[in-house]
């Protein structure tokens, strides 16, 4: 911390100390900048005490923000597939249905049973293929359109918090650097 604050007073005085009037006198030695710092040291604490818990609050809200967008987009998904899982259901009977119907044909070892056995898929066996198709694509359709708006939504939410944290960090390191100068000045 101190360390912190001293060498930003560095970085702050050294341009100072190049470009400023006293160019044609005797360079600053070390000491006298020590003495500066040292001298300098408690207003500069007191901008870093002032200013470092305002950059610990735009972190904290931040993460908490980021944490929300996550918690939003993971709950949004879980309800997605929570809301088709009887669609799911459908589909897995009617399938297992022709599956136990197909097994049983397959399952015969004499020829013209065989063929008999196939020969009753009627037309409702292939009805429900259809249906399985046409409700599948359905869903998957309508499945994805709600986890791309979930993602948008996502992408939006962390943006914002992005957004806002640049924003804030980059008005209280103006404020820390306003008040760094202040006493630079003093
Ligand atoms: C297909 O969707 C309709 C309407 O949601 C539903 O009533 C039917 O049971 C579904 N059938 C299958 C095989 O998924
Ligand atoms: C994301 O944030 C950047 C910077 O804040 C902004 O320029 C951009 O427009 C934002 N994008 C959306 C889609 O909001
Ligand atoms: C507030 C304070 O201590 N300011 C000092 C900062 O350093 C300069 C240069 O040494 C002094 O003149 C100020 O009094």
């Amino acid at each position: 911390m101190e360390i912190a604050a001293n060498i930003i007073t560095l970085l702050l005085l050294i341009p100072g100390m190049c470009l400023g009037s006293h160019v044609d006198e005797q360079p600053r030695t070390v000491e006298t900048l020590l003495s500066y710092l040292e001298t300098n040291e408690s207003t500069t604490k007191q901008c870093f005490a002032r200013y470092l818990p305002q950059l610990e609050n735009e972190g904290a809200t931040w993460s908490k923000s980021y944490s929300r967008c996550l918690w939003i987009a993971t709950t949004g998904r879980q309800s997605v597939v929570t809301n088709v899982a009887a669609a799911q259901n459908q589909i897995r009977e009617a399938a297992l249905g022709i599956s136990a119907f197909i097994d049983d044909c397959l399952g015969i070892a004499d020829s013209l049973a065989f063929f008999n056995c196939f020969a009753k898929m009627s037309k409702r066996q292939l009805a429900t293929v259809y249906t399985i198709s046409y409700n599948a694509s359905e869903d998957a359709l309508r499945m994805s359109q709600q986890l791309g708006t979930i993602e948008v939504e996502h992408y939006l939410c962390t943006n914002r918090t992005e957004h806002t944290y640049v924003e804030g960090t980059d008005r209280v390191f103006r404020d820390l650097d306003q008040c760094l100068q202040q006493n630079e000045e003093h």
